[in-house]
């Protein structure tokens, strides 16, 4: 960072006077630097020739940052092939999730299977079934696009209270990427829909085959059938060699190495859309077909992973803000617990079923913060209270708790998942 791109003045002498203390000198201006052996003196890395070109054909992280990694939370995991690991967002910025160290989530295990072996059918209440090779739905018009895909149970355990201590763990159960594939829209058109079909049933190659309904409606405006993301090969754990992109609705739905699309009349009522994926309200009556996933968001930085070790000062405040109902619009921080808001700065304009990176710059005076945020989006939802949302909800439900988070900042800088009443 450049001098000319810090603002205000406050910043610049406190940056400089870092410095100075980590050159063991006292004074400042220049002689900071002058003092500094680890820019004025050359390094054992530069001592010598680095590694050549052909030595890593695909590159791995650099071994200091190999804490950014995908993580369990043990009670909820002890058998690994029926289970979950979470995204570490609290060491990642900007949008894009990494496919290296997205979450998964697999019901039967991830599943390695060829191109050449792979085969999707559609069939039913269709004019022509058909069955595509992973060849053939390549010369298909092709789109490009950015969505989240978040499971419904992220943040499911915090109903109670306060559990999970990082945002990795409390809302880690997502990831943003950029997938490249043919509309479902323009396969369903080649095989022609009969006037009674009017949902789709789509499941997946693997054991569990995770099969949903989804209304004939979403499936002909948005869903995409991926078959790369962030530019590459989908990884064998997000579904290789094709998965169902089902924007801004349950990552349940995106159905992962998808086997078969079924145009059906009614809605196919399978375990994943009654006993699962469905929320148990006060009065007994379980809420179902909550397949959007509302406004939500969650400051990423400082929270329990990611520590405030600067001290007071210039302190950047980021996380991350989404809808499935549209964009981002704004976000809003605070550091007293709700008592009062500031407005953050969206690093791009909120795009429709995709993440947000916010930014909030403070100067910490090195009190205690209760830090919060909340999102609104395009719909003009405001992301509600952890009281709000039981008031409607009750305590019995596992899913879409999209409440805001509290993190409690000490005086030392550390932070700990907390609740506000
Ligand atoms: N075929 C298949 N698709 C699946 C699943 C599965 O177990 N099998 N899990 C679902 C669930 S519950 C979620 S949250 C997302 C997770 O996608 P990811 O593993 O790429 O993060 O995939 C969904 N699609
Ligand atoms: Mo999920």
């Amino acid at each position: 960072m450049s001098d000319t791109h810090l603002k205000n003045a406050s910043r610049r002498q406190f940056l400089s006077g870092a410095a100075a203390v980590g050159a063991g000198t006292l004074a400042g201006g220049a002689a900071h630097a002058a003092g500094d052996p680890l820019i004025m003196e050359t390094q054992d890395f530069a001592a010598g020739l680095g590694v050549g070109v052909d030595e890593t054909p695909y590159g791995l992280p650099i071994q200091f940052e190999g804490d950014v990694v995908r993580r369990n939370v043990e009670w909820l995991t002890a058998d690994t092939i029926s289970s979950i690991n979470f995204t570490p967002i609290h060491a990642l910025d900007g949008t894009i999730t990494p496919q290296g160290c997205a979450f998964e989530r697999h019901h039967s295990g991830a599943i390695e299977m060829s191109k050449d072996e792979y085969r999707l059918m559609i069939h039913g209440l269709v004019d022509e079934p058909l069955i595509f090779t992973y060849e053939d739905l390549e010369r298909f018009p092709r789109v490009t696009r950015t969505f989240f895909l978040e499971c419904a149970a992220n943040t499911g355990m915090e109903w109670a209270g306060a559990q999970l201590n990082g945002a990795q763990f409390t809302h880690g159960m997502i990831h943003n990427m950029e997938y490249t594939g043919v509309t479902l829209r323009t396969l369903l058109e080649e095989s022609g829909i009969k006037p009674e079909g009017k949902w789709v049933y789509v499941e997946g190659h693997d054991a569990s085959s995770n099969g949903r309904s989804i209304p004939l409606e979403k499936a002909l405006d948005d869903c995409m059938i991926a078959f790369k993301a962030n530019g590459e090969a989908l990884r064998m754990e997000h579904g290789y060699p094709v998965r169902l992109v089902v924007p801004g609705w349950e990552g349940n739905m995106w159905v992962k190495w998808l086997r078969r699309i079924e145009v059906v009349e009614n809605a196919v009522e399978s375990r994943e859309e009654t006993s699962k994926y469905t929320d148990v309200l006060e009065n007994g009556i379980a809420r179902k077909w909550t397949w959007v996933m509302d406004a939500k968001s969650v400051i990423t930085s400082p929270s329990p992973q990611s520590p405030i070790k600067h001290g007071k000062g210039p302190l950047v405040i980021t996380g991350l803000a989404w809808s499935g109902r549209g964009a981002i619009t704004r976000v809003d921080v605070s550091i007293d617990g709700g008592m009062s808001w500031q407005e953050a700065r969206l690093a791009a304009p909120g795009q429709d079923m995709a993440l947000s990176r916010f930014y909030l710059d403070i100067d910490w005076d090195g009190s205690e913060m209760l830090l919060q945020s909340r999102a609104m989006d395009s719909e003009g939802y405001v992301q509600p209270t952890k009281t709000e949302l039981r008031e409607v909800r009750g305590l019995n439900s596992i899913y879409h708790n999209n409440c805001i988070q509290t993190w409690h900042v000490k005086t030392n800088g550390e932070a700990e998942n907390v609740e506000v009443s």
